[in-house]
């Protein structure tokens, strides 16, 4: 059967029309790892025909290192606010279209305030969720180990040799991450977390090197199936990453309790945060996926899933109760008292922090 001639161009048409555009619609997403809910990427592509090519990082060193060599092809990238306060300032990002992200009124403004402290303005940046940085622990392992009465709610447990050297046969990981770990020993020690000065540096490496002996692993993602599966039974890490390691202990049915303390001296509190790099194939589809995240269902489904908060006022509703009452994941407020931002450094001391760590883990 003849089609009218108009019919057949429109098919010629619509065929030309989808077999490019797929080509065209494509997301490429640069995310951590352990860091995404069940259907976000899903449910993004059913709503816009856009598919996504997601890829994960475990370090901000890692994604800075990708972007700065200008060919990443990424369209979002989601560095910690302290890493991207930096690169906005190189120049690396695209400024946001605030026009197409109407979800923007969705986000919490003590949230927003925070973050316009590394991005003034909130110019660059839109936060995706915040952590904390805290201990992860096998209870059952380390009361057997140190004892019932042992502090599991100081730095204590990591910074006194004394503890950290027994803790050593089940296994220690912190986090291989410089900031985060010299702003712990800084605070640890009583100076800025967020120091200019050199000398205070290198007293933190000081510190440091007293526990480096007992560390059996520099880790910022396996340490999740670590925890869980008892490989390791202290851990330096990120909130979210222990609560999902907790919950997969449970899932696997493991005789053992995994937790996470927030050491009442106080620490680190960051914010992750979406950008859209200068060079990205597709800015329009990175705003969409932008506003996608922040429909408080989606930002909700992630939360649910990993166990960070959600910056997202509009999310909250739909949070699991349960994760929305435990304290190590929205610590009350008197907590919230006790934490501190990490800020933006300035280059020197980020190189130094890196040269003073590399030296730590070579353990020279
Ligand atoms: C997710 C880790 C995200 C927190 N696994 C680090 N900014």
């Amino acid at each position: 059967m003849h089609r009218p001639l108009h019919t057949r161009r429109l098919l010629a048409a619509s065929l030309l029309c989808c077999g490019l555009g797929a080509q065209a619609a494509e997301l490429r997403v640069y995310n951590w790892s352990d860091y995404i809910g069940e259907t976000t990427v899903s449910s993004f592509t059913q709503k816009y025909g856009i598919k996504v090519k997601y890829d994960v990082y475990d370090s901000d060193d890692t994604l800075q290192a990708k972007l700065l060599t200008g060919k990443a092809g990424y369209d979002i990238v989601v560095p910690t606010s302290n890493y991207l306060g930096r690169q906005a300032e190189a120049g690396i990002y695209l400024p946001l279209n605030k026009a197409a992200l109407p979800n923007l009124k969705y986000l919490d403004p003590q949230v927003m305030k925070l973050a316009a402290s590394a991005d003034p303005g909130n110019k660059y940046g839109v936060p995706y969720a915040w952590l904390t940085d805290g201990m992860g622990m096998n209870v059952n392992k380390v009361k057997t180990v140190l004892g019932k009465d042992a502090p599991l709610d100081s730095w204590e447990l990591l910074f006194n040799p004394q503890y950290l050297s027994k803790l050593k046969g089940c296994g220690v990981s912190v986090l291989d991450q410089a900031p985060d770990i010299f702003a712990i020993t800084l605070h640890y020690l009583g100076r800025d977390p967020n120091s200019r000065n050199p000398a205070d540096y290198q007293a933190a490496l000081e510190t440091l090197k007293k526990i480096r002996p007992y560390i059996t692993q520099f880790n910022s993602s396996g340490y999740i199936n670590d925890l869980a599966n008892g490989d390791v039974c202290f851990a330096v890490g990120w909130s979210g990453d222990v609560g999902i390691a907790k919950r997969r202990a449970a899932d696997a049915g493991k005789p053992y309790q995994i937790a996470y303390s927030l050491p009442k001296q106080g620490a680190p509190v960051s914010i992750d945060m979406m950008a859209i790099p200068k060079d990205a194939p597709n800015p329009d589809a990175a705003l969409k996926w932008i506003n996608h995240i922040l429909d408080p269902e989606v930002s909700a489904g992630i939360t649910n899933k990993v166990f960070y908060p959600t910056p997202n006022i509009g999310a909250q509703k739909y949070v699991n109760p349960q994760i929305a009452r435990d304290p190590g994941i929205y610590p009350p407020a008197q907590v919230m008292q006790t934490l501190f931002l990490l800020k933006p450094l300035p280059n020197d001391i980020l190189r130094l922090q890196n040269r003073l760590w590399t030296q730590l883990k070579s353990g020279r």
